[in-house]
């Protein structure tokens, strides 16, 4: 099975531009008519619905943004009526409060939809047996990637996140070929299959499907190592649907956008001025056929940049590149910007360490510091201090060339940093601003 849905996942760009444009004049007209909060914006500089002719009239409507979604809270952006909304998630992200997301049957339907067809866009078919390690609840990575399986006719199996000993022995034993999961919990998966005595070949992984975090090229050469699979990069977020916004495609140079559904932009974080192909931003997505909560220009944070050119898998989704970071993610230690995976891309090249690792940010007479932890690899000991000390030296001049300040960098054993069966928490930010 080469696609979930050829005519639309290969629809030829200026087929697929009038679609959109379609979508959105008819998206804008909803919102201004049924979600105040939208009315007031347009109705602040003067827009009106008719004004939106084509996709390239976007740039006109105004931002939305987490904090829209929080002041309206819960269900104050939502656009269906009540008696329409059949499914709600909510993500809590670092402060504040929940953003919550309606869905209308429709919705779930798409958004299903969007998961069939990563899964294809992996490996899968309607043979596969899809392992859903993702949380279930109101994370969106359970249930999306759960609702796509069965769209397709694979297998679900919902196990959820936790109990991994019992993970592993159900994989091995319904012969899962997919796995599902945040990266973080697909190398904790690997660990824990290795104390078992479990070998990878006695698995019938093939593919994995990890998201939900930030995570590098190495990480995936580890994983792919580790378990023996081939493995994916899904993004998606719960305010655009869930999992299944975007996915790699074989030939794995970006993540293709379902951009019949969710219209991406790339914006300068300063200015907010629309950026080029290929120029690094912060993602922007409009929904064109939500109905449950449409968002017009929703500012994600994440930054990454667009490419625009044919890939040869024949899908003709926009690709983005691996998410750098989230803008609010971004750490800004004495003035210069630091995200957490350049550091991961550091130490998951050193073999004499393990790919856990935890920062810690702090302010100690008005001046930042940075703690990196990292675990050592099985099997270094502690007391060869000579090496150690070595090892110690080299990262720390690695990450500082990489980052362009020193960090303060401590070897610790291994298995002693928290393992995550969601998203990792890998930075501590001490300080008070
Ligand atoms: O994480 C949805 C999801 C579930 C995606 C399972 C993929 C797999 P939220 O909890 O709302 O939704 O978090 C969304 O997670 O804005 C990104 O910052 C980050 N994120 C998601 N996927 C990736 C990825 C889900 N592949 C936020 N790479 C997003 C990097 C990602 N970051």
């Amino acid at each position: 099975m080469d696609y979930y849905n050829k005519e639309m996942e290969c629809m030829s760009p200026s087929e697929k531009e009038v679609l959109q444009g379609e979508k959105l004049k008819k998206i804008v007209k909803t919102v201004y008519e049924r979600v105040k909060p939208y009315r007031e914006k347009m109705d602040a500089i003067k827009l009106k619905p008719e004004d939106i002719k084509s996709i390239k009239d976007i740039y006109k409507l105004p931002f939305t943004t987490k904090q829209d979604l929080r002041d309206n809270y819960p269900f104050g952006m939502f656009a269906a009526d009540k008696s329409d909304i059949i499914r709600v998630h909510a993500s809590s992200g670092t402060t504040g409060k929940l953003t919550v997301v309606g869905y209308t049957q429709k919705d779930i339907d798409i958004w299903a939809e969007c998961c069939a067809r990563a899964l294809v866009s992996v490996g899968g078919s309607r043979d596969s047996v899809v392992h859903i390690a993702y949380g279930y609840g109101l994370f969106t990575g359970g249930l999306g990637m759960h609702y796509g399986a069965e769209k397709l006719g694979a297998i679900a199996v919902p196990v959820s996140s936790g109990n991994t000993a019992r993970q592993i022995q159900l994989m091995k034993d319904f012969e899962a070929d997919i796995l599902c999961c945040t990266p973080s919990y697909a190398i904790y998966i690997a660990e824990e299959m290795a104390k078992m005595g479990i070998k990878e070949e006695e698995m019938s992984l093939k593919y994995g499907v990890f998201g939900a975090e930030p995570w590098t090229n190495e990480m995936r050469k580890e994983i792919e190592k580790k378990l023996r699979l081939k493995a994916f990069d899904i993004y998606g977020l719960s305010e655009i649907t869930g999992p299944g916004v975007a996915i790699e495609c074989k030939y794995q140079c970006g993540s293709h956008i379902q951009d019949d559904y969710f219209y991406p932009e790339i914006v300068s974080e300063d200015t907010l001025e629309p950026l080029g192909s290929g120029q690094k931003g912060e993602l922007v997505f409009t929904t064109l056929e939500k109905e449950g909560i449409p968002l017009i220009r929703y500012r994600t944070r994440d930054i990454t940049a667009l490419n625009y050119a044919p890939c040869q898998c024949g899908r003709t989704g926009v690709r983005i590149d691996r998410i750098a970071g989230r803008s609010d993610d971004m750490l800004i230690i004495r003035g210069v910007n630091v995200f957490p995976s350049q550091i991961e891309s550091v130490i998951i090249k050193e073999k004499d360490v393990a790919c856990h690792y935890h920062i810690t940010v702090d302010r100690v007479n008005n001046l930042d510091t940075m703690q990196v932890d990292i675990e050592l690899a099985e099997g270094v000991a502690f007391d060869e201090i000579k090496t150690v000390e070595k090892l110690k030296e080299r990262i720390t001049a690695e990450i500082g060339s990489a980052i362009g300040i020193t960090a303060n960098v401590k070897l610790v054993s291994s298995g002693s940093i928290a393992r995550s069966e969601g998203k990792a928490k890998r930075v501590t930010d001490k300080r008070k601003f």
